[in-house]
C-alpha cells in the first residue's frame, strides 16, 4: 500500500488559515509546539492578539470569490455586513449573484460612529432605500454596533426568525466587523470557548471559519472582499490608525465662501468653486485635521507643505499614495447631500443654494454625491 503524505488538516481557529509548520515566511505557519494547543491558532493570529501586529497577508480574491460563489450551492442565510462609516465603500452590489436563492438579512454594523442625535428611524429608511438602489434583495434590515453592543437584541431576533435551521454565511467586504459580530454571539449568547481574530486592518480572516450552533448546524466567518476603491485599502498600513475612527464622529461645520478650499491632510481635497455662502459639515475621523486655504493659495500649498502642515501622510509615506484625480459635483438646490470618499468619510452640504464642488482624492477612490445620511 502507498504511504499517505501526512499534512495537517487543522485549520487556524482565529483567521481560517490553513496551518503549517514548516515556512515561517508563509501565512498559517505555527511553531510545531503550538500545534497542540486547543483551539491552535497561527503565528500571525497570535502577533496580531498579542502585539496588535499588523502583519497582512494578500489573499487570493479568486480564490476568495469561489467561496462566496458556492454560498449559492448551499441552503443557508447569507448575513451580508456593511459598515457605515463605509457605506458604499462597503456594499457588495453584485451579491445576489453570489448567494443564489439564499436569503440576505443587511446588518449595517458601527452605528456607534454616528452622533448620538441620529435619527435611527430614518436612518434605517435611508440604508433600505441605498440598498434597493443598489440591487440589493434581502429579507430585513438592521443596525447595530457589534464593538459597542447596540441593536444586538434584533440581530439575535433575526438570526432566529431567518435562519429556520440552516448554516449562517457572514459575508461582507474587509474589516466590516464580520469577525467582531460573531465574536459577540459567541460571547453573549452561547457557552463556546472561541474567539475570532479581528483587528483594525483589512485583511485579517483569510478563510472560512466554522463556528458550531447547538442544532448541528454553524455560523461561518469569512474573510472580506477586497474592494480597492476605498482608500482604507490603498494607505500604507501605518496610517489606517489616525483614518478610521474609532469613536462616535464630532461634527465639524465650516462656513465656506466660493473659492475656499479643505485640505484632508494630504488624502484629499474639498474645493467651494461656486455657489452662496453656506455651511459644509465634515465627517471624519479626528486624527485628520482639515486645513482651510484660499482655493487660489491651495496648489502652492500643496506643493509646498504636503506631508507637514498637510498630513496624514507624513513626508516619508507620500509617495505611496496613488496621485490625485478630480471629481466635479454639482450640488442640488434644496436637496441634503453628502459628498462621500470611501474610507475618508463625507461631507455634508447644508446650502438650499446649491453648490459646485471639486474633490480631489487618490485615483480610484470611490467618490460620489449621496442623499445626506444624518
Ligand atoms: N466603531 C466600531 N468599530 C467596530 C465595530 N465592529 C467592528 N469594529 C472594528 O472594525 C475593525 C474590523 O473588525 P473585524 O471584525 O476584524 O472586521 P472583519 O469584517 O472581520 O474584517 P476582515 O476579516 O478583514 O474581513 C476592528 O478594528 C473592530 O474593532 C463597531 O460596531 N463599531
Ligand atoms: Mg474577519
Amino acid at each position: 500500500m502507498k504511504e499517505q503524505e501526512t499534512v495537517t488538516s487543522e485549520h487556524c481557529a482565529g483567521c481560517g488559515v490553513k496551518l503549517q509548520t514548516t515556512d515561517q515566511d508563509r501565512s498559517g505557519y505555527v511553531p510545531e509546539t503550538a500545534l497542540t494547543r486547543d483551539p491552535a491558532i497561527c503565528q500571525r493570529c497570535f502577533r496580531i492578539k498579542n502585539y496588535n501586529d499588523a502583519a497582512s497577508v494578500t489573499i487570493d480574491q479568486d480564490d476568495f470569490l469561489r467561496l462566496l460563489s458556492g454560498i449559492a450551492a448551499t441552503d443557508s442565510l447569507v448575513v451580508h455586513i456593511v459598515d457605515l462609516f463605509d457605506f458604499e465603500g462597503s456594499l457588495i452590489s453584485g451579491l445576489q449573484r453570489f448567494v443564489g436563492n439564499n436569503p440576505v438579512l443587511l446588518v449595517v454594523n458601527k452605528v456607534d460612529l454616528l452622533p448620538k442625535v441620529t435619527n435611527l428611524n430614518r436612518l434605517r429608511n435611508w440604508v433600505q432605500q441605498q440598498a434597493k438602489a443598489h440591487g440589493l434583495r434581502t429579507v430585513d434590515v438592521l443596525l447595530c454596533s457589534a464593538k459597542r453592543n447596540l441593536g444586538f437584541d434584533r440581530v439575535i431576533e433575526a438570526l432566529d426568525r431567518y435562519r429556520d435551521g440552516r448554516d449562517v454565511y457572514v459575508v461582507g467586504a474587509t474589516n466590516v466587523g464580520k469577525s467582531t459580530l460573531i465574536n459577540r454571539l459567541i460571547r453573549d449568547y452561547s457557552d463556546l470557548d472561541r474567539e475570532l481574530t479581528t483587528s483594525r486592518y483589512p485583511g485579517t480572516t483569510l478563510d472560512a471559519v466554522r463556528i458550531p450552533l447547538e442544532d448541528g448546524k454553524a455560523i461561518i466567518d469569512t474573510p472580506g472582499i477586497v474592494y480597492p476603491s476605498r482608500l482604507t485599502e490603498m494607505v500604507p498600513k501605518q496610517i489606517l490608525q489616525t483614518i478610521l475612527p474609532e469613536h462616535t464622529l464630532k461634527p465639524l461645520v465650516y462656513q465656506l465662501n466660493e473659492q475656499q478650499t479643505l485640505f484632508f491632510g494630504a488624502l484629499a481635497r474639498f474645493d467651494f468653486v461656486q455657489g452662496e455662502r453656506q455651511s459644509f459639515t465634515v465627517y471624519i475621523a479626528p486624527g485628520i485635521k482639515p486645513h482651510r486655504t484660499k482655493l487660489e493659495r491651495a496648489d502652492e500649498l500643496y506643493r509646498t507643505h504636503a506631508g507637514t502642515v498637510l498630513a496624514p501622510p507624513n513626508e516619508d509615506m507620500l509617495g505611496e499614495i496613488p496621485e490625485w484625480t478630480r471629481h466635479s459635483l454639482r450640488i442640488p438646490r434644496d436637496k441634503r447631500q453628502d459628498i462621500f470618499i470611501s474610507g475618508l468619510g463625507w461631507i455634508q452640504a447644508n446650502g438650499k443654494t446649491g453648490a459646485l464642488v471639486d474633490i480631489y482624492a487618490p485615483k480610484g477612490v470611490k467618490v460620489l454625491l449621496r442623499e445626506a445620511i444624518i
